[in-house]
């Protein structure tokens, strides 16, 4: 989507701090972090949020989900993180391309 700022960066228009990319995904740090390690993983074909999924989304959603410990791992989070997934307005979304924040290195939190 042309004015979709994770379509820009997914496509290499706009710079990220890149974690991990592949064919289908692109996993890059949070530009405003809220723990020590905060990054994103999200698919590079646009989709707006969880509610525009379908089954055509099933394996990326799985690869991302996968993904996540793996690349937490990586950056740091050894004693475990959060999984966060905004959708739509009420969920406090605020960029409209599906993307799950990896959040870590903060300690336990409540939900
Ligand atoms: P959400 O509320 O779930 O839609 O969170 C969107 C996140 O995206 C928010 O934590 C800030 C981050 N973000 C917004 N614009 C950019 C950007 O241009 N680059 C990076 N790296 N992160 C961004």
């Amino acid at each position: 989507m042309s004015d979709c700022i994770f379509c820009k960066i997914a496509a290499g228009e706009i710079p990220c701090r890149k974690v991990y990319e592949d064919d289908d995904v692109l996993a890059f740090h949070d530009i405003h972090p809220v723990a020590p390690v905060h990054f994103m993983i999200i698919p590079k074909a646009h989709v707006a949020s969880l509610a525009e999924c379908g089954e055509d989304h099933r394996d990326v959603l799985g690869k991302i989900l996968l993904l996540a410990p793996k690349l937490a791992v990586e950056q740091g989070l050894t004693d475990g993180f959060r999984t966060v997934i905004n959708t739509g307005r009420g969920g406090g979304q605020e960029v409209f391309h599906l993307h799950v924040h990896i959040i870590g290195g903060a300690g336990p939190r409540p939900l």
